[in-house]
């Protein structure tokens, strides 16, 4: 029989231990990185001071999990991603299947986090519901339960994982609850026993299932959010709460919380805003001419053009790529989506021409929105909650890892401006 996630992870965690331990006694001294006091101003841009072995982001390439690159994992299922990002090789057929199985054991979601998403403010935005919810399930942890007894240290990865196969088990069931709720869609939708994951959460949103195209757009749009290494605010967040031996339900849900701001995930419900805002003011898809006027217009007033640029790229997202791809597919003929590529066009080209914007180019979040709303999701507020559901994957597989490596309390040292003013004087 196949062995299980949790067998091939106890397989390969006394080796990166090993890896771990002889780095740090060897080479604990050698200095990978500098930081000037523009950086410590600056939100530490570029400063290296962790590590995230699931996936890294380079300037000219983008998103690489495993070594790979995102474009060549775009037609695998996410759950294959959650495995490849966890123990770096994708699963075999049958570890798939025992996987998914396995998945679908965790997938009950307890019925006192619908009474307490009910109970929520009707203008509660979906992020804080989705969020509220996974906190409420933090009732259930596993590791809280367990560290309470009396836990080793080498054995605070397997609760971990428990509790992260609990939290990816009952995500999407979660996020699809909140939008029936929110939306006044009706009553909650089971979770199917055959389904796969994101086929799972679009039968359970409601979604007209299109001959199979809305699986098929929800399966890309979870893979290609899974992770973005370490640094991002939402995985770095999780990755401080985390530290502190807060269990995943508290540090998942703190990492939601900083996803949830317009400067991160959010910008995917702010960018399809700015898309059909063009579309409204011109009277359908604008002009290259108009398109651009339109973007100066939203620079000037002192905003961002959302979508674009990014802290670590500089070069077209290839996970925007791969919506464009897919857009070009399925959706030639959409208006929403013709714009999208139009302003892919536009938008480069304007950016380029303001000297401090150092990434011109799209992000992922400049094309997927388009792609939603074509397929019945109308909701934008609701956007940021499809990329939570995926990026739970990066931030569970990388607290899992944490825990079997024993990666200390984050701790940076902070220094006051006066500090800072004694020092280059
Ligand atoms: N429109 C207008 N101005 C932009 C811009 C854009 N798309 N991208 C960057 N800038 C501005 C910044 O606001 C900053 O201005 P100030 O110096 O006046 O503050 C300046 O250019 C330099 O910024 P940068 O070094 O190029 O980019 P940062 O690393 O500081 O910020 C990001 C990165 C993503 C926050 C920024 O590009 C942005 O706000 N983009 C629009 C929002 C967006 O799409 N966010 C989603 C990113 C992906 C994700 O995390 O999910």
């Amino acid at each position: 029989m196949a062995k299980t996630l949790k067998e091939k992870l106890a397989d390969q965690i006394p080796k990166l231990r090993e890896e771990r331990t002889k780095l740090v006694k060897g080479h604990g001294d050698h200095v990978i990185s500098q930081v000037s006091v523009a950086q410590a101003i600056g939100g530490m841009r570029g400063v290296k001071g962790m590590v995230c072995d699931t996936s890294v982001v380079e300037p000219d390439k983008g998103l690489i999990i495993r070594g790979r690159s995102i474009l060549d994992l775009k037609d695998r299922l996410p759950e294959e991603i959650f495995w490849l990002l966890l123990l770096g090789e994708l699963p075999t057929a049958d570890e798939l299947k025992g996987f998914q199985k396995q998945l679908k054991e965790y997938g009950e979601v307890p019925k006192y986090v619908w009474k307490v998403l009910k109970a929520m403010p009707k203008s509660s935005h979906p992020m804080a519901m989705l969020d509220t919810a996974i906190l409420t399930m933090e009732n259930e942890s596993e590791f809280r339960k367990q560290y309470a007894k009396g836990l080793a240290k080498p054995d605070y990865w397997e609760p971990t994982l428990e509790d992260a196969m609990r939290l990816l088990g009952t995500i999407h069931t979660i996020a699809a609850g909140v939008y029936r709720i929110k939306y006044k869609k009706g009553d909650l939708i089971e979770p199917s026993k055959k389904l796969d994951w994101a086929a799972d959460f679009a039968k359970m949103l409601g979604l007209p299932p299109k001959k199979g195209e809305t699986a098929t757009m929800m399966r890309l749009y979870l893979t290609l959010h899974c992770d973005h290494e370490g640094g991002n605010v939402s995985a770095n967040t999780c990755h401080t709460v985390g530290s502190a031996l807060s269990d995943p339900f508290y540090a998942v849900s703190a990492g939601l919380n900083g996803l949830a701001g317009p400067l991160h995930g959010l910008a995917n419900q702010e960018c399809l805003r700015w898309v059909l805002d063009t579309m409204e003011k011109f009277g359908g898809t604008p002009s290259e001419k108009q398109l651009e006027e339109y973007a100066w217009e939203t620079l000037n007033s002192g905003k961002v053009v959302p979508g674009y640029g990014h802290a670590v790229l500089r070069v077209t997202d290839p996970r925007f790529t791969a919506f464009l791809d897919f857009g070009k597919k399925y959706l030639k003929k959409d208006p929403v989506f013709q714009t999208v590529a139009l302003v892919y066009e536009v938008v480069p080209k304007v950016l380029r021409q303001v000297q401090k914007i150092k990434d011109p180019w799209p992000n992922v979040d400049a094309g997927s929105g388009a792609i939603l709303y074509n397929y019945g999701l109308k909701e934008f507020e609701y956007y940021t909650v499809l990329f939570s559901v995926s990026r739970a994957m990066g931030m569970l597989s990388q607290q899992v890892l944490n825990r079997a490596l024993g990666t200390p309390i984050t701790r940076p040292k902070s220094v006051s401006t006066e500090w800072l003013k004694e020092q280059v004087k």
